[in-house]
């Protein structure tokens, strides 16, 4: 008998249906058998620029933490927390499941995984998930790309930060109110393009650190749901990490009943 992961009962619980929804197959996706709500389109179109609606968004443009590292409070509206968590279960679900990577000396990391595009296994990008079940990954689809030149645009103010911009990989980290990410470098990309991470549901304390250094000198910011982050120039490979967090502060509203789900969009500089 299989024992379910910690934390992934309640990600993994169908989110309620919102106000004015027929049911959770109204945009003809199954919530149920494999693949469900792992959607090549999301399913209101939400996330799309010409579909999304700002009113209840904070207005662009956000604070330089660093060079380069600029955070966007409430960037995401509710409806589109609610849109990405369900694509986010889709992807939990397979057809590489989410899980506690193992380390190479034997760890496992409390946070739970799931990846997109690529697979990420410490310490190397592979197109299959050879340490889950050897599934191929599933496609990144094209509206992540067209949500990360969005959150470019806006982080930036600047209407040509996102050209060129082309991600094609996600991790989709969700924790538990025990779980932790210790400080540490990205620097499996072999590109030196921006990371853009959005957070929904608990709010954490995310730790930005230096490059030089996993230690001091190191900035402490509570990171809620619906933030955009984007770490670009200097500070894509600088030493970060979630040291806590806060249970109980997220609202349920976004799709996620406890917990905190961080989705970061890379580029990998791979191909094949
Ligand atoms: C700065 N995730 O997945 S997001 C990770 O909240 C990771 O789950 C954290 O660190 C999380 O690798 C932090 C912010 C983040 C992500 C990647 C970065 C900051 C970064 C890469 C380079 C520099
Ligand atoms: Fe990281």
């Amino acid at each position: 008998m299989s024992t379910p992961l910690p934390g992934f009962e309640e990600f993994g619980e169908p989110e309620p249906v919102a106000p004015g929804r027929q049911g959770p197959d109204d945009a003809g996706n199954s919530r149920t058998g494999p693949g469900a709500v792992s959607p090549q389109e999301p399913l209101q179109g939400l996330l799309h620029p010409a579909a999304a609606d700002r009113s209840q968004a904070r207005p662009a443009g956000g604070r330089e933490i660093a060079p380069g590292a600029v955070h966007v409070p409430g960037w995401l509206t509710v409806a589109q927390q609610r849109e990405l968590v369900a694509a986010c279960r889709g992807w939990a679900r397979g057809p590489a499941p989410i899980r506690h990577t193992k380390l190479p000396r034997g760890g496992v990391m409390s946070v739970q995984t799931v990846c997109i595009g690529w697979h990420w296994q410490p310490y190397a990008y592979t197109r299959t998930a050879d340490d889950v079940n050897g599934a191929r990954v599933a496609a990144f689809p094209y509206w992540i790309v067209e949500l990360g030149r969005r959150a470019l645009v806006e982080a930036y103010q600047d209407a040509a930060a996102g050209d060129g911009y082309t991600p094609d990989t996600a991790l989709i980290n969700f924790y538990d109110g025990q779980a932790k990410l210790g400080m540490h470098q990205d620097k499996e990309e072999r590109s030196g393009a921006p990371v853009v991470s959005l957070s929904i549901g608990d709010t954490c304390v995310f730790r930005f650190g230096n490059t030089e250094t996993r230690t001091k000198p190191y900035t402490d910011i509570e990171l809620a749901s619906g933030d955009l982050f984007v770490f670009g120039g200097p500070s894509r490979f600088a030493y970060h990490g979630v040291p806590k967090v806060r249970p109980g502060t997220g609202d349920p509203a976004s799709g996620l009943a406890s917990g905190r789900l961080n989705i970061t969009m890379r580029v990998t500089g791979l191909d094949g």
